[in-house]
């Protein structure tokens, strides 16, 4: 089969997910009564005129949780309704349930909240003035930033923004909660974290864990939206469950969604850069200010990121990089593809423009020179290895003929009073895996049923970037049976236990291995029983002639032949040998370890790799523009799937451009989101994605992952920074004159204002 199923599904409209769940009869609906603004004080909450006008529906405060009020997965801040104090506009002060959605939503609005107001914070540097951290600040260092200035050429700083992303995942968050006669609940959440539902919610009811029962069928999209943000809906859905003894759906519009749940960190930074006389960079020092939001979320991890992808793909001795998790009151800010690595990837890349524009170096030439190569270390104290940029970047350039095309954009530039074009290169280096160690761990359940079909679980869920086609296609090959054969199963708490979220792009990089290990268990018992010698097998000691066995395309053969012995008889014989069909298997990432006080290690499997090249045009009138063309060349390892590879390359990028150029997540000075509608926030849309060019470097196998793959769900996402810098470079060369400015996202009010300077 060429298509992912999964796609082919999605793309007819045929894909279930929560709000297509069967709705029993007596199921109630809820909603919540959110806080009025981003920061104040409940005193009192009065349901009475609610209740007399809506006597089908129940409200429940913090006062109705059988357990603790408690969802704060790495800090005790986040309680499930406001019981005091509240952090930021949208937060649940209460659920209302009733028959119909409109019902509550109307009983809802009537609930009165006697309220104190407080002063809200909304800028992280204000934040950090006030001494108002989520947690201390960290900092890592390599070399000796100040000796090193001594011996610079060039010493620059200056002042980098980014803004936040909206996930705008298709479905939105939402789940459905049935109540279970262990005393427990079903739940059934969109979700990227399963394990993470099940935990909060047995703590808000107070129960054990083995009361509670996740399962995520497929999501419409995560984004990073629903590592831990789709946790509190699961639980509002679960104590609604409990405290009614009725089923409880709770599923968000899209305003309610953008309003109430959190998005990208935006962050503000300070760099100083320093480069030798041949552009060689000596030091990089950042302070990146993370707006961490009202609640840590996962702050925590995403800053940790930033810090790890501070000098992005460039080898720099001396290094001192220091964020801060800056308590605000917006929405709890939170994972979005590339966690923390694009938004310092902008840093050092808007560093560099700088040192371009003040040494009069070309910005190419001081990339090229600076770019890693294996032999060096990571300024966390990782070696370098397997180190693809130079022939990355040399791959780009020629493919975009980069010589040809910059003098065509000058000749375009000369000619063109009212339109200029830019382009600019990017080189990637991203690292996988959880940067918290104990996140690099899943499950597999396999079954093999007695009339030769396979089922495999895992604790990877599918949100659209083919997680389910990739573990059928490693299921089919370590079995040796065809990919149709094999069917991926909903993800299920009492299937896989214990399992972290699908994210860090290492969803095959985990689930595939475990889904490997299982399948390789079941496989050699069934070649012991085509043997003819499974007992002995079993005893450990394997008979003569064993590895001559294989299975292959669904038939046994011995030495490379068929010998007469389908799957499907040699699974017969086994059952009928009373040999055991099902495997589970665990995986654990090796050679992973990180000292956090020395802030030195192998937090990393491995590296992905690559570059883009992205032009652009600007109307230097009016300040608009259009991206026009990408170039990527990207180091996919052996791709497990080419089609899914590819999607997940220019998906990631046109959502990294939408991040870069487009999308404007804009608060008021009180805390609203402004842009809270799909009107107001724009992303990107077919006619905005510019021709796409990606190669995949060949004959580049990874020895750390499954099949020799490597992961994908991330990484393209930052060949949009180089979007921005093509807009940039587009405008300067209408007003060279004025100094560039990295205030991300280029819209083009913005980019007005440069010309307008
Ligand atoms: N692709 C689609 N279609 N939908 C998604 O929600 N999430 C991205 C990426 N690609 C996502 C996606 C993010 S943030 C991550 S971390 C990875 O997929 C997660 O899946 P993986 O680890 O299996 O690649
Ligand atoms: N989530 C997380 C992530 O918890 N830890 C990580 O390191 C990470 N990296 C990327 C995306 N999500
Ligand atoms: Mo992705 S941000 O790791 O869910």
């Amino acid at each position: 089969m060429k298509w992912n199923p999964d796609s082919v599904l999605n793309v007819l409209g045929q894909t279930s997910y929560i709000d297509d769940v069967a709705e029993p009869r007596d199921i109630l609906q809820a909603v919540i009564v959110p806080s009025p603004s981003a920061h104040g004080r409940l005193l009192r909450i009065d349901t009475q005129a609610a209740g007399q006008k809506y006597p089908g529906a129940h409200f429940l405060t913090a006062a109705d949780i059988p357990g603790e009020n408690q969802i704060g997965n790495n800090l005790p801040d986040e309680t499930l309704l406001v019981d005091g104090e509240w952090h930021f506009c949208g937060e649940p002060i209460a659920l209302v349930l009733a028959p119909t959605r409109s019902e509550a939503r109307r009983a809802a609005a009537l609930v009165k909240l006697e309220t104190e107001e407080l002063e809200p914070v909304t800028d992280p540097r204000v934040a950090a003035e006030r001494g108002l951290f989520i947690l201390p600040p960290r900092t890592m260092r390599a070399g000796a930033v100040e000796k090193a200035y001594a011996r610079c050429a060039h010493v620059i700083e200056g002042r980098v923004d980014s803004g936040g992303q909206e996930h705008l995942y298709l479905e939105t968050q939402g789940a459905i909660a049935w109540p279970s006669e262990s005393g427990g609940v079903r739940i059934v959440s969109s979700t990227q974290w399963p394990t993470g539902v099940q935990k909060a919610s047995a703590r808000i009811l107070g129960v054990p864990m083995n009361r509670v029962e996740v399962e995520t069928t497929r999501i419409g999209g995560g984004f990073g939206g629903k590592e831990d943000q789709a946790t509190a809906w699961g639980c509002l859905a679960a104590l609604g469950a409990r405290v009614t003894g009725r089923p409880v759906k709770i599923y968000l519009n899209r305003h309610e969604d953008i309003t109430y749940t959190g998005k990208r960190h935006p962050y503000s930074s300070d760099f100083k850069i320093g480069l030798d006389g041949e552009g060689r960079i000596l030091a990089f020092e950042a302070d990146y200010y993370q707006n961490s939001g009202g609640v840590c979320d996962l702050s925590p991890a995403v800053l940790a990121r930033t810090l790890f992808h501070a000098v992005s793909a460039y080898y720099v001795p001396n290094v001192r990089v220091t964020g801060y998790m800056c308590r605000t009151n917006l929405v709890p800010f939170t994972a979005f593809r590339g966690f923390g690595a694009p938004q310092g990837i902008f840093v050092v890349e808007a560093a560099l423009a700088k040192a371009a524009e003040k040494s009069g170096m070309p910005v190419l030439e001081l990339q090229r020179r600076n770019l890693l190569k294996a032999g060096d270390t990571f300024h966390y104290g990782m070696p370098v290895e397997e180190c693809r940029t130079d022939q990355s970047v040399s791959r780009v350039l020629e493919n975009c003929k980069w010589e040809k095309l910059r003098k065509e954009i000058d000749s375009f530039n000369r000619q063109n009073r009212s339109k200029k074009r830019g382009a600019a290169m990017l080189p990637l280096c991203f690292g996988i895996s959880f940067t918290k160690l104990l996140m690099n761990q899943t499950g597999a359940l396999v079954h093999v049923y007695n009339d030769g079909s396979v089922t495999v679980s895992t604790g990877g869920v599918e949100m659209g970037q083919g997680l389910g086609r990739k573990i059928a296609i490693i299921a089919a090959k370590s079995l040796g049976i065809p990919v149709e054969w094999i069917r991926v199963e909903s993800t299920r708490t009492v299937t896989v236990a214990n399992t972290f979220p699908t994210a860090a792009s290492s969803g095959t990089d985990l689930n595939g291995m475990a889904a490997q290990l299982a399948c390789a268990e079941i496989r050699k018992r069934l070649i012991a029983v085509a043997a003819g010698c499974h007992s002995e097998a079993k005893a450990g000691s394997a008979a003569p002639g064993l590895v001559d066995y294989n299975i292959c395309d669904g038939e046994v053969t011995r030495s490379g032949k068929p010998i007469g012995l389908s799957w499907n008889e040699l699974v017969a014989r086994a059952h009928s040998e009373r040999v055991d069909l099902s495997a589970h298997a665990f995986y654990s990432t090796p050679g992973l370890f990180y000292d956090d006080k020395l802030e030195n290690g192998s937090p990393f499997a491995y590296h992905v790799y690559g570059a883009a090249v992205v032009t652009a045009t600007a109307d230097v009138l009016r300040g608009t523009f259009t991206i026009d063309e990408a170039y990527i060349v990207h180091d996919a390892g052996d791709p497990i799937d080419l089609l899914v590879d590819m999607g997940q390359t220019e998906g990631g990028f046109v959502q990294g451009l939408g991040w870069a150029v487009l999308e404007d997540l804009r608060f008021d000075d009180e805390g609203r989101l402004q842009a809270n509608t799909l009107s107001t926030y724009k992303v990107p849309d077919i006619h905005f994605v510019p021709g796409m060019n990606v190669e995949f470097l060949t004959n580049v196998p990874n020895p750390k992952a499954v099949l020799n793959s490597k992961a994908i769900g991330e990484p393209p996402l930052m060949y949009a920074i180089a979007g921005y810098f093509a807009v940039l470079d587009a405008l300067k060369a209408a007003r060279p004159d004025v100094e560039g400015f990295y205030d991300l996202p280029m819209t083009p009010e913005k980019a007005l204002s440069f010309l307008t300077r």
